[in-house]
């Protein structure tokens, strides 16, 4: 693979990324419970935001991943193997993965992720950084059937996905993840979760109501984002971040609220809203360990190691296909 290809996302994967986009939006919010799916939050301002977010006190998930994963490093990676292929899905600045690519020495590595911009800005510090390392990026939706490169014969199959992204899918749409992936580690193969644990709800609130206003700012630009390439008309001052733990169904939900009865034009299609009605954004499931194990064994992998953050806050799932 040239210089160039270490580079540059795969291109071509999602040619019809904006009509998906636009396509998503209608349907959303032609729903009862207007609805927005979360992969779109992140463009080019979306995923600076997000990475505003993990630097933010009271954001403890990126900091207890890291730290635990600097604490079990040896571990992780001897769970993992050397040399082999690590597939990562939603890397975005592949912070967590340094670590890992430095204990685990794979011979190819494989960022996957929707932000064609994080995953461009990844990919040529991470070329820089380990220079001997085979780099194979793909700018895409996992959440579809992605074409992957093909990936070496010889050495285990790695899937990574930290972060708790995975708290983003319902647990239906995990289960199939999980499977998919399943089907391509296959036998031999293993998975690195990120998983955010269930905790008190004040803790869970704060992160997801910060005090600089980071987080709704992040959700608001979902907003901006159908303006400025749909050509849509929200006035961003006449919606507010809300964010609450629904500890029935064990999640945070974002929505976006309506501070006025108001309608919206969306290309050729008009919405209405009345005052408090919300667009819901984001779900982010928090599962105890033993939850998630059970998620997990449904998609075909058991659960071998688990290691926490010392607070535990946070958990990072090792599995081997079953
Ligand atoms: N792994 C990083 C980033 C987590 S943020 C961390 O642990 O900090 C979630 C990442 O997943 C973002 O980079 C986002 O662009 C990506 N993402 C979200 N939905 C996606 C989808 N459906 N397909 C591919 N990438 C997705
Ligand atoms: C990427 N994902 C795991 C984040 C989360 O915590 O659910 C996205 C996020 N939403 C608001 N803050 C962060």
């Amino acid at each position: 693979m040239g210089r160039d290809d270490r580079s540059r996302p795969h291109p071509g994967i999602d040619p019809d990324g904006l009509a998906s986009f636009r396509r998503d939006v209608v349907a959303g919010l032609s729903l009862p419970q207007k609805a927005l799916p979360p992969k779109h939050f992140y463009d080019a301002a979306g995923s600076r935001l997000f990475e505003r977010i993990c630097r933010l006190p009271e954001y403890y998930l990126t900091r207890a991943e890291l730290a635990l994963t600097r604490a079990n490093l040896r571990a992780i990676a001897r769970f993992a193997g050397a040399g082999g292929a690590l597939l990562e899905y939603g890397s975005g600045e592949s912070l967590k993965t340094r670590l890992l690519l430095r204990a685990m020495r794979p011979a190819v590595y494989m960022p996957v992720d929707i932000s064609a911009s994080a995953l461009r800005a990844a990919v040529t510090r991470l070329a820089r950084e380990f220079p001997g390392l085979r780099i194979a990026p793909v700018a895409g939706d996992f959440s579809r059937p992605l074409e992957l490169p093909r990936l070496p014969a010889r050495g285990r199959r790695v899937v990574y996905f930290p972060g708790s992204t995975i708290g983003n899918l319902t647990p239906d749409e995990a289960q199939a993840f999980l499977k998919m992936t399943r089907g391509q580690v296959g036998p031999r193969g293993a998975m690195l979760v990120g998983v955010d644990l269930k905790k008190d709800a004040n803790l869970l609130h704060a992160a997801y109501n910060d005090r600089r206003g980071v987080t709704a700012a992040f959700n608001l630009n979902l907003l901006g984002r159908i303006n400025r390439e749909l050509g849509a008309g929200f006035d961003l001052r006449h919606f507010a971040h809300y964010a609450f733990y629904n500890a029935p169904l064990g999640r945070i939900e974002m929505h976006l609220v309506s501070l006025r009865e108001q309608t919206v034009d969306v290309g050729e299609h008009r919405f209405g809203f009345a005052r408090g009605e919300s667009i819901h954004t984001e779900n982010s499931y928090k599962y105890s360990i033993a939850e998630f194990r059970a998620l997990a064994a449904q998609a075909g992998f058991r659960g071998e190691k688990v290691w926490t953050d010392r607070k535990g806050l946070f958990a990072l799932h090792g599995l081997i296909a079953a």
